[in-house]
């Protein structure tokens, strides 16, 4: 007889459906940090700064304090939280519109200075939001309702490999890019969560995991399509592995 083991809701995330869409890698995210707070328990020392786009209402689930951060500033609003309160555990998470577009220079002047923050990076590659605009992530060819006939490189350049080009920056300390589109890509994801929520708590310095994530109605996919798109079409361009990782 098959049993079927239903985890328990990770304490630290609230009870009840969210406002994610159907499909949706950030409900899988959240869940996943849900799951590591309460297995490093701090989630009473811990600080979300929230940003702008669909990653925003995770201050609706996560029961821990926050802050709202003007769009692509939550790595700059999360240094000077560090630095006034050094002994409380920091999170920013981010989409990639807002980490990647509006948000470069802080994430890059963030890295560079070496700030003991933890980043967990959602790429769904649009701006998921307003509507699944096109990103700096967008791959080429794909259609998003800015680029309605495919994104091309003239015109629009290359997406931006964020784990490419922080793992360049000395400072850093742990760059991972990971995925959720199934379920042995998500146990992975959990444990570079893990990873960089430590490297935070051990003092090691600027942490940063980067999630393919799926955005089925921003991408025009059902659920199961989306997955095969992160399968099929972004792994190619996104490799997945850890790109930096410091010994300490
Ligand atoms: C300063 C400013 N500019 C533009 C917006 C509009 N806006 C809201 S969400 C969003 C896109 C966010 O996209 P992304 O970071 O990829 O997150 P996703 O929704 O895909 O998770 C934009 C441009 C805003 N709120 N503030």
């Amino acid at each position: 007889m098959t049993q079927t083991i239903l985890k328990r809701q990770p304490s630290s995330i609230t009870e009840g459906s969210t406002h994610y869409c159907g499909g949706c890698g950030h409900g899988i995210t959240l869940r996943l940090i849900g799951e590591v707070v309460d297995e490093l328990g701090v989630r009473e020392n811990m600080i979300l700064t929230s940003p702008v786009g669909c990653a925003v209402v995770m201050y609706d689930y996560l029961k821990c304090d926050s802050i709202e951060c003007a769009h692509g500033r939550a790595p700059a609003t999360g240094t000077a939280i560090k630095r006034v309160h050094p002994d409380k555990f920091v999170l920013i998470y981010q989409g990639d519109g807002d980490l990647a577009a509006i948000g470069t220079a802080e994430i890059i002047h963030a890295a560079n200075r070496g700030e003991n923050l933890t980043v967990i990076f959602v790429n769904n590659a649009v701006y998921g939001m307003t509507g699944g605009q096109m990103a700096p992530t967008t791959l080429i060819g794909q259609r998003t309702t800015t680029s309605p006939f495919g994104r091309t490189i003239k015109g629009m350049g290359r997406p931006i490999r964020i784990c490419e080009l922080l793992s360049n920056i000395e400072e850093t300390k742990y760059i991972e890019r990971v995925s959720v589109h199934n379920v042995r890509n998500i146990q992975k994801a959990k444990a570079a969560i893990k990873k960089a929520f430590n490297n935070q708590i051990n003092g090691v310095g600027f942490s940063l995991v980067e999630i393919l994530s799926m955005c089925p109605i921003g991408w025009r996919l059902s659920p199961q399509q989306s997955q095969k798109y992160i399968e099929e079409q972004m792994l190619h361009y996104f490799p997945l592995g850890v790109y930096r990782d410091v010994e300490y």
